[in-house]
């Protein structure tokens, strides 16, 4: 079951709709005339055997994180308690995130699911959604756990964007339980090979190195403007966590703030699309996403090699639609509706 919900433009019906508010996607395609839905084909679960860990040193040319809430003053502890039995509103589960996995130019859409059912991904063929999960490598590693918030972001800055899922069961009670999913889980970080199949690599980034704590709402963002996206985290009895991606790999990136004028002024709807020598990727701003969270609105895009985007294409609400070319990496670019770009602040070498 899904329980958070994102409007996105999906670009074929050139609507505005919600996406996945809860329970499953149809389970055939229909024509797109008869209904507003994304339309999906689904996959049988499968067993999950989570893989061991790395235990050599990883170069952080790959993404690595550091758990900076202690020093950050994150210590403040939420309502809910280790020993609360029943707690109606996390027992069920379900996170959603919109974003293009292969780069075609079609958001693709995440969804995470309580345990022993595997989080999907469905692929956009433009008409209607495949879901890939199981080819993709996230189905088979995330079947056991009660999986929550979802989301997606390039952590290496290599331009694929790459996928955080939080897990962790609802009650220790289920600790207890053999055979069921574990209260305090680990996270998962799966790192997007370019060609719809991804490697989960959380151990040997750093994301499960403190104990480990059940999980729930996840937000992205470039929480010191240094060009890495950074990642926080709510915990069930416990602080939350702000993961700083220290990630170094001399790949390139950007940030871009749009503010709408004639659109809403938070620009919720406006989508990007940046072209360089080697890539096309699009992102849109949305309005909220995860589970029970919402995300910079600030778009990152990572840029590999690339130091300078041939092109940056804004499309807002509106229907207004600007060019802007020639535009250098490595800065935080502000955007007001049909007005010029502005550099609003150089980032640190990459
Ligand atoms: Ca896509
Ligand atoms: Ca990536
Ligand atoms: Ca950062």
């Amino acid at each position: 079951m899904f329980r958070s919900a994102i409007r996105f433009h999906f670009a074929l019906a050139g609507v505005l709709f919600l996406a996945v508010p809860a329970g499953a996607l149809p389970q055939t395609p229909a024509p797109r005339e008869s209904s507003p839905e994304p339309d999906v084909v689904s996959v049988a679960p499968a067993l999950l055997k989570r893989d061991p860990g790395i235990t050599v040193p990883v170069p952080k040319s790959r993404p690595h994180f550091r758990d900076f809430s202690a020093q950050a003053g994150l210590t403040t502890v939420p309502h809910t308690r280790v020993d609360r039995r029943f707690v109606l509103d996390t027992m069920a589960g379900g996170g959603v995130a919109l974003f293009d996995c292969d780069n075609d130019g079609k958001l693709d859409l995440i969804g995470t699911r309580f345990g022993n059912q595997p989080a999907s991904l469905y692929w956009s063929r433009g008409d209607h959604f495949t879901d890939i999960a199981a080819q993709g490598k996230p189905a088979s590693l995330t079947t056991a756990p009660v999986k929550w918030g979802t989301g997606f972001g390039d952590f290496d800055n290599d331009g694929w964007p790459d996928i955080i899922i939080a897990n962790g069961n609802f009650t220790t009670l289920m600790d207890t339980i053999p055979g069921e999913a574990r209260f305090a889980e680990p996270l998962q970080l799966f790192r997007n090979l370019g060609d719809r199949t991804f490697e989960e690599i959380a151990d040997s980034a750093g994301l499960n190195d403190a104990p480990l704590r059940s999980r729930r709402g996840t937000a992205f963002g470039d929480i010191n403007n240094d060009g890495n996206l950074d990642l926080a985290v709510f915990n069930v009895a416990g602080p939350p966590s702000v993961f700083l991606n220290e990630t170094t790999n001399g790949n390139h990136r950007v940030l871009f703030r749009l503010i709408g004028t004639k659109s809403n002024a938070m620009a919720i709807g406006a989508r990007v699309r940046v072209i360089t020598p080697k890539m096309r990727q699009i992102d849109e701003v949305h309005g909220g996403g995860s589970y029970n969270s919402t995300d910079d609105t600030r778009l990152h895009f990572g840029l590999g090699s690339d130091a300078v985007m041939s092109k940056v294409q804004v499309e807002w609400p509106s229907g207004l639609k600007q060019e802007f070319t020639d535009v250098a990496a490595d800065a935080i670019y502000e955007i007001k509706e049909g007005q010029a770009i502005r550099k609003v602040s150089p980032m640190p070498a990459p």
